[in-house]
Formats: structure tokens, sequence, C-alpha cells
């Protein structure tokens, strides 16, 4: 709008291929909500303000109405698996089911993992992942890769991947013991190659060596069903492995980003290093802040197997609210799901032996009305802070913002008309992931995505999904050293960690003996304090 108050009439690029006005919505950003047009063209926001207009005779433009309703940024999930080869089968949503299954929940990004198999090139595994997704991806996605064993020579492949193939995140699985699971020793040296290229560390925390025995165990006692997942892997062999993870991140000053915090003992684990000043990030995902453990309980094996998932839901049936309340206030900091589904038949795999079931449950297309539901619903989240939670944080910290999770000029149209009103039940009769299951099904939600654009393209219009083609999604690379994330490391850095005590040239001189703790005549007291120790 001109000083004089009329109508903004937008000149925009020279003949764009594609506009879409957004017309009276209000719009969301993690920081301010306000009233604004959107114009987009060609896949970028090229304009935000108020009553924008296009020049009469504009041709190949559509205009959305998006009066009474929010416009957000497209939901980020930096955390799913699909088509991921696991436990002797293969996630059964794909690139393209999980990818359209997104996109009709709200989420325009998602972040998967290129999982290498013990003894594998970390970028043979990338090159495979890139392979599957490129082409059927519907939405845009970037790649974690795992680090699921180690050898010197595997830093120079982590800092290609970091400065050529725009991976910024590596993973190391503390659990899953003989398949993925990485030790301290091994820990430590990938930690300290993430720092020293920029990168995050990421880690799936428990202690897989007490997983592993306590399955023995359970099933030496005759319990075979999915109640015993939960008992494999209570809340302490989570938490242990939290903090295990949070003190080597701290002592090589790497960041960390604890992925899929599942209980109240991780989560506060999480919280008392951030509130210590560690660089660390958590991660609940949709189904820990939507349901819990009860259900492994449940009489019937095919309900109770497929919430099987690790770390696993917990029987607490506190735990959703409690982790809600810490990502309300900023001790939790992405929302992820984990998104790794299982049929009914491959879920049977374990149908004698609980360990045998393949882990993961669904979640890509429910957690943005999950998290309106259960967050803005309740009073525990306003709506900018639902727009960090579900995007713009998880942006910041892999360092696509503000291409991803934000609404300003210049950035992608990943664009969502969000109705806060409208409402649905959640059903695997409707849903568009390709399992049939979802850990969900029944709950009735408020806040659904009513349009969604990606890349500058309608996917959803008035509720109802587009027919999308393959592969019209793009790789997005993650740069290192995301500012977010790595300013504070390396103000660190700056603080001396260790101290050098100046002794006498002869080492075999007297040795001063404990006193009653009168200083030395001219000894510097030493710098920890401890002149007490040193005769006077
Ligand atoms: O552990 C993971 O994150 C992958 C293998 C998905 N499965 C799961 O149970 N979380
Ligand atoms: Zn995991
Ligand atoms: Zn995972």
């Amino acid at each position: 709008m001109d000083s004089a108050g009329t109508r903004s009439v937008i000149n925009g690029r020279k003949n764009p291929t594609k506009r879409i006005l957004i017309k009276n919505g209000k719009v969301v950003n993690d920081d301010l909500e306000f009233f604004a047009d959107i114009l987009v063209e060609d896949g970028i926001i090229s304009a935000v303000g108020p009553q924008l207009e296009l020049p009469a005779n504009t041709t190949n433009t559509e205009v959305i109405n998006a009066e009474g309703k929010l416009v957000i940024p497209g939901g980020v999930d930096p955390h799913v698996h699909f088509q991921l080869p696991f436990m002797g089968t293969c996630s059964i949503d794909d690139f393209y089911s999980g990818t359209v299954a997104a996109v009709a929940g709200g989420t325009t990004t998602i972040i998967d993992f290129a999982i290498p198999t013990k003894g594998q090139s970390l970028l043979d595994a990338y090159k495979q992942w890139r392979q599957w997704a490129d082409e059927k991806v519907v939405c845009d996605y970037s790649l974690h890769v795992a680090v699921t064993w180690w050898k010197e020579a595997l830093k120079d492949e982590m800092k290609l991947l970091t400065e050529v193939h725009g991976v910024n995140s590596f993973k190391m699985f503390m659990a899953y013991k003989d398949v993925f699971q990485l030790d301290d020793a091994d820990m430590i040296h990938v930690f300290d190659c993430c720092k020293n290229i920029g990168a995050i560390a990421q880690v799936h925390a428990e202690n897989g060596d007490m997983v592993a025995e306590n399955v023995r165990r359970l099933l030496a006692a005759g319990i075979c069903g999915p109640e015993g997942h939960e008992q494999s892997r209570p809340e302490e062999v989570e938490a242990e492995a939290t903090n295990r993870a949070i003190m080597i991140a701290n002592q090589t000053n790497c960041p960390l980003y604890v992925v899929h915090v599942m209980s109240k003992s991780a989560a506060m684990s999480v919280a008392d290093a951030r509130r210590k000043g560690c660089v660390v990030f958590g991660e609940p995902i949709a189904a820990g802040l939507a349901t819990d453990g009860r259900n492994y309980y449940h009489t019937c094996w095919r309900h109770a197997a497929a919430h099987v998932l690790s770390p696993p839901l917990r029987p607490d049936p506190s735990t959703p609210e409690f982790l809600m309340n810490l990502l309300a206030n900023g001790d939790l900091q992405t929302t992820g799901t984990d998104h790794c589904t299982f049929s009914s038949e491959q879920k049977a795999m374990g149908k004698n032996d609980f360990s045998k079931i393949p882990n993961g449950v669904n979640g890509v297309e429910e957690r943005m009305s999950l998290l309106w539901e259960k967050g803005v619903r309740t009073g525990k989240l306003d709506h900018c802070k639902f727009v960090a939670v579900t995007s713009t944080n998880a942006a910041k910290i892999f360092n696509i913002y503000p291409q991803k999770g934000r609404i300003q000029v210049g950035s992608d149209a990943d664009l969502v008309v969000w109705d806060p009103d409208g409402s649905k039940t959640i059903s695997t009769k409707t849903h568009h992931a390709a399992v049939d299951f979802n850990i969900f099904d029944g709950m009735h939600v408020h806040g659904v995505p009513r349009d969604v654009i990606t890349g500058g393209r309608i996917v959803v219009r008035d509720g109802q999904l587009l027919p999308l083609q393959k592969g019209t999604g793009k790789f997005v690379p993650t740069l290192p050293y995301s500012p977010y994330v790595y300013s504070r490391i390396h103000q660190r850095d700056k603080i001396p960690k260790w101290v050098k005590v100046d002794r006498d040239s002869d080492p075999t001189s007297r040795v001063r003996h404990l006193s009653g703790g009168s200083k030395a005549e001219g000894h510097k007291p030493l710098l920890r304090g401890l002149s007490d120790y040193v005769d006077g």
C-alpha cells in the first residue's frame, strides 16, 4: 500500500510462468503474526504486504482467498524413514507415499536418513538414498547421514558429504546392538569430526547393551509379546544414554541433536543440559506427544505391535503433556515423527518374539494437526510457537532458514492456508500413508490444512489432495556451520578449558607435604583454588 493508502499494485517478476496470490489471510511466522497478502512467482515468495493487487491484464495467476484463515510456513519434519531397509524388511511408505502423506498434513519439507550398513561407505549410502528419493518425492527433502561404524578414513567421507553433498548432520545409534550401534570410543571420534567440519551430531539415545540383555531375560521368562518391548528399554535406559551423549558433546564442544525424545527423564536431561549452557537440541515426535505406552498392553496383538518403536512410548499417561510443556517453554525445540511404517504382515515377523517386530510408527501426515490439538487448543502453544516447533526451529538448526520455515520475500513458496477451526477424525481409512494401521486412529483433531503449496505448486486445494507427480520435489542441501547452532560453539571455543601448573624445574625436589593450610610464601595459589594443598 502506498502512502495514500491505496492498494499496492505489484508489477512483480517479468513474465513468471506461474503466479499465486494469497489474499486476506493472517500470516504467522515464529516471531510475529500480521495480516498481509502474499504473492508467489515461480516458486518463490515475491511480495508480502497489505492489499496486494496485480495489474488488470495479469494472466496465469491463481488467487486464493485466505479470509479467516492463517497462512503459515510449510511444516518441516526433521525425522522420517521412507523405504528404510530395516530388521529384515523395508518400511512400507516410500518417498512417494511418504511425501504425499506429508503434504496432505501440511508438511512441505522432510529430512530423511541415509543409513549405511556396518562397513558400507557413507558416501555410497548417501548416493543410494538420493537415487531412491529424487525420482519419487513430491516435496523438498534433505538428508542426515548415519555413522554406523568407524574407521579413521570416514573423516574424509564426512568432510566430503558436508562440503560437497549438502549434509550437515550425522546420526549415531547408541542402540540396535550389532546392527547400527556405536560404542563410546567411536562416538567420540564422530563427535570430534562433526565439530571440525561444522556439522551437528545426532543420537538415538538408548543403552543398546542393556536393551540386549533385557530382551534376553524377558524372552527367557516367556514374555514374547509387544508388552516386552517397553519393559526391555525403560525410561532410565533412554535417560542414561541421553546423558552420556550430552557429556560427549560437552567434552568435544560439538552441538548435539537428540532425536525422538520419548520420556520425561530424557527430556529433563536435555532441559538441564541446556540450562547449564550446553548446545543441545531435543526433538519429541508426534507419537510421544499424542499417545503413550499403555498401548503395548492392549490385548489385540496387532494394536500393541503397531505402537512398537524405539525408544518406546512410555506407560506413564502424563508423558505426552509433560513433553508438550517442555516444547512450549523452549526446553525442547522441534517436532519430528520418525515416520517409519510397517504393515500388519511385516509387524507379524515378531509374532513370537517382540524383538523381531519391525520398529516404527506413522505420523508424517498427522503431526501438525496433533500439535494444534494438543498444543494450541490446550493453551500451551500460541500461533507463533506452533510455527516455531513445526517448521522454523528445525529449519534454523539444519541451516535451511529462511529458505524454509519463514514467510518473507525470497523464501521458498512452501505455504499452508491453515484452518484453525477445521477438524477431522484421523483414520487408517482416509490417511494417505501406505501403512494399514494408524496409531492415532479415531482421534478427533482441530486445526487442518485447507490449502498447501510446496515449491510454488498447489498440492492441496480446499482440503483436497491434488494429483501429484513423482519427482517434483527437490533435494535441499543443508550447509555446515548453522549460525543458530555454531555461534555459541565458536564462543565456547574461546574459553580456555584446561590449566597447566608450572612447578620447580627439578621434579625430584623435596615434595611439599599437606600442611595446616598456611599458604606457601610467594607461591601463587593454584588456579583451581587448591592452595591449601601446598604447605607454607
Ligand atoms: O530408530 C529409528 O529412529 C528408526 C530405525 C525408526 N524406528 C524406530 O523405532 N524409531
Ligand atoms: Zn531412532
Ligand atoms: Zn528414526
